[in-house]
């Protein structure tokens, strides 16, 4: 949605119609990571604010600085803030940009893994660890080996192993990687060439570094094709997520630039993953990114729109709303704003 076609939406009847509310109003919150630990919901999402940035395609204007955790007793109570976790002062190697986290728990350790630029402008991606889901957080004093782009997201398998999946086009840098190596010349594929794919690594037992030089992951059309880079309303953009549904794998996405969440389903970690549909049609902003969480044996889908700040794009809430599955194990597509 382009940022000059707000002026023409009425945002009170946007929020009269909107399927759900922000989770917070006291601050902007976007990227919302959720997971159960210990029987209790945790969310880790963006904290934006306006860092005075104009608006460009590389995203410079999401100048986050920091993360605060959240945290809801059961899917309907109030949001907890437990206040700032982690502060890119705080982080060695970072400069600028903290980006969309997520967290993962292992034996009693907690971890938040967040994309921020290096000096030289290049993403990469850093671990923070705590002995409590809500922090603080105590960064590594290098960002993990190897890791590249934005969007970190973890998935734990049912056999105790954890994955990191990461990456986005355009200002999220993943364009210019092919086989995990950097070049300025590289750029997105023609639009007949496949589309660039998200990237997966299998994380080591101290969850810090890669136990494997990380892949690249296939997205296929029913034929088996792998989805082509013009096929802009299918394409993977940024915002990976995996769940596990019924001994399905569904790998979830944004596309970015036509601003739906999609998903794929397949048979292993690593893909590749078939296209199925839609799971959120548009929201007010550009930006759309999710996290999918079961809680309690219902499915939710906690994601973002710039509602409250009146479609500012840098200025998002977060928010959630249940999910469905069909006996065929499809998702049945949310309309935010309940067309
Ligand atoms: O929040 C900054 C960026 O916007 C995220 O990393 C992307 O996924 C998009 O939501």
């Amino acid at each position: 949605m382009p940022e000059d076609s707000i002026e023409h939406i009425n945002f009170e009847t946007i929020s009269k119609i909107a399927i759900s509310q922000p989770l917070v109003k006291h601050m902007y919150t976007a990227d919302p990571s959720a997971h159960v630990f210990n029987g209790k919901i945790y969310i880790y999402p963006s904290h934006d604010i306006d860092a005075g940035i104009p608006f460009n395609d590389n995203g410079d204007h999401f100048g986050m600085e920091d993360y605060h955790v959240f945290s809801m007793e059961n899917i309907k109570s109030e949001v907890k803030d437990h206040g700032t976790v982690l502060h890119v002062k705080d982080v060695p190697w970072a400069e600028k940009q903290m980006w969309a986290p997520d967290a993962a728990c292992k034996n009693g350790k907690y971890y938040l893994y967040f994309p921020a630029k290096r000096a030289d402008g290049i993403f990469q991606i850093g671990v923070a660890i705590s002995d409590s889901p809500t922090g603080p957080f105590i960064p590594e004093p290098e960002a993990i080996k190897g890791s590249y782009s934005i969007d970190p997201a973890v998935f734990e398998d049912e056999d105790g192993k954890f994955y990191l999946y990461f990456g986005g086009i355009w200002g999220g840098q993943l364009q210019k990687y092919r086989n995990n190596n950097f070049s300025d010349e590289n750029e997105e594929p023609n639009k007949n060439e496949p589309a660039l794919g998200p990237i997966v690594g299998l994380l080591t037992d101290d969850m810090k570094q890669f136990d494997e030089s990380p892949k690249e992951i296939q997205i296929l059309d029913k034929n088996g094709e792998v989805l082509l880079a013009g096929n802009n309303e299918q394409r993977f953009f940024e915002g990976p997520w995996v769940h596990k549904y019924n001994g399905k794998y569904y790998f979830s996405y944004s596309t970015g630039d036509t601003h739906f969440i999609c998903y794929a389903i397949g048979d292993s970690p690593y893909g590749p993953f078939t296209y199925q549909g839609k799971i959120l049609n548009p929201v007010i902003g550009w930006t759309s990114h999710h996290s999918i969480c079961e809680v309690e044996g219902k499915w939710y889908l906690f994601y973002h729109d710039s509602s409250l700040s009146k479609g500012v794009t840098h200025l998002r809430s977060m928010k959630v709303t249940e999910i469905t599955y069909n006996e065929d194990g499809s998702i049945n597509t949310i309309d935010p704003y309940g067309n």
